[in-house]
């Protein structure tokens, strides 16, 4: 049997490592979106900004819609647009991190279903701070009928 005070002290100590747990947990995620897509596409991607209040990692992101998602980086190679996937992105702290078409960006593969606009799509994304503790922040991303042509061209010569 475990006396009263130390199970207290557990308690207490429990309740102090949440705290801990929460104190860097600090990354706003603001303006997330997915691109709409249409029957039968099988990616697309989702973009955000983010904030952290201490330095950051974004090291993971899940979605129920899609079977693989990764964090990708668009960058010009010659004259070709060129996506590849990136094994996070780092958040400076304080820095406004924008993950928009054309940059930065997170690609949502292997879509279970259309996401029509409108359609609200789950994100969960996983940080990681200096000390390696990890958070998940779970979010919705309305998904939008693509408003930077420019941008939808280039995600479209890409080829998952
Ligand atoms: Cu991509």
């Amino acid at each position: 049997m475990m006396n009263k005070s130390l199970r207290a002290t557990l308690i207490a100590a429990s309740l102090s490592l949440l705290g801990a747990a929460q104190a860097w947990a600090q990354v706003e995620v603001s303006q997330a979106w997915v691109r709409a897509t249409v029957a039968n596409q099988k990616a697309t991607g989702a973009f955000l900004q983010l904030k952290a209040k201490s330095d950051s990692r974004l090291v993971e992101v899940r979605s129920s819609v899609a079977g693989i998602v990764e964090v990708h980086e668009m960058k010009m190679e010659g004259s070709t647009m060129k996506m590849r996937a990136v094994d996070g992105l780092d958040l400076p702290a304080g820095k406004n991190v924008e993950l928009k078409p054309g940059g930065y960006h997170i690609m949502l593969m292997d879509l279970k279903k259309a996401l029509p606009a409108g359609e609200q799509v789950d994100l969960s994304l996983v940080f990681e701070n200096r000390d390696k503790k990890r958070e998940t922040v779970d979010i919705k991303a309305q998904a939008q009928a693509g408003t930077k042509p420019a941008a939808a061209a280039g995600h479209d010569a890409h080829k998952h």
